[in-house]
């Protein structure tokens, strides 16, 4: 048994598929795992979503997904909230006949998920954890967000509280940390790290960050760049940006990548 787990597809489902099957991925033993923003930007979301969820029924646990901001994104469109800046690369999934199937599915992914296994323990999660959140915490918070993700009326409520507040706070860092100060602080940067602006660091570089004793495995930001680290594992390397899709192995710690082709 391995685990394998891929960077942000962003609906490059071509991309996907080709990195998937070069994995020689044993569906009786293997895990796979995801860390989130499956759909937008990309032109393949909906193929995306109908993949994952298909593997999610056939693997059971050995399948994980966290949520992205680009899933919520979906998600809050489908409950008649947000901007809809990407809509065009979500139509597909907003018609689509099995659409309320996809997206009940989706709606019930976890922000965090965390196991110990026999090579330490790891965290997944989309963006990142606060510096001042221990993983029993982060877990806490989770499992209190994804009980108001779980219907679009609730949804809509958690959507129009102050996001500056309480569990839309917490949101925010799970699908959206980069940069933070380091009281903790969140800065709105998205470049890369070399950048970013004077006082802002990467979360993860946060020397009193109280998650270190997990390997936390992300995704989101792509002008990051796949970084492998003793406790931290990035993953986006762009690819829906013309750059490649990679996955790791969680295990040996081997990287296989795919140049987009989507
Ligand atoms: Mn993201």
């Amino acid at each position: 048994m391995v685990t394998y787990v891929f960077g942000d597809i962003h609906g490059c489902f071509k991309t996907a598929r080709a990195l998937y099957d070069s994995l020689e991925f044993d569906r009786r033993r293997d895990r796979l795992w995801l860390v989130g923003d499956l759909v937008n930007r990309g032109p393949r979301s909906l193929e995306v979503l109908r993949w994952a969820k298909k593997l999610s029924e056939k693997l059971g646990p050995r399948f994980v997904t966290v949520l992205g901001n680009h899933d919520l994104h979906l998600l809050a469109l489908d409950a008649g909230r947000g901007r809809d800046q990407h809509r065009v690369t979500l139509s597909a999934v907003l018609e689509a006949p099995d659409r309320r199937e996809l997206l009940d599915w989706l709606r019930c992914r976890p922000l965090v998920y965390r196991e110990g296994t026999r090579d330490g323990s790891y965290l997944l999660v989309h963006a990142g954890l606060h510096p001042r959140w221990k993983p029993g915490k982060a877990e806490r918070k989770a499992r209190r967000l994804e009980e108001h993700l779980s219907s679009r009326k609730s949804l809509r409520k958690l959507l129009d509280s102050n996001r500056d507040e309480g569990l839309a706070r917490d949101l925010a860092v799970f699908t959206g940390i980069r940069t933070c100060t380091r009281d903790g602080r969140l800065c709105d940067y998205t470049g890369a790290p070399e950048g970013a602006p004077k006082g802002c660091l990467p979360w993860f570089e946060i020397d009193e960050r109280k998650s270190r004793k997990v390997t936390i495995v992300a995704g989101h930001w792509a002008a990051l760049g796949l970084r492998l680290e003793k406790t931290f594992l990035g993953l986006d390397s762009g690819c829906v940006y013309g750059g490649r899709l990679s996955a790791v192995r969680l295990e040996d710690r081997r990287v296989f990548t795919k140049a987009n082709r989507d």
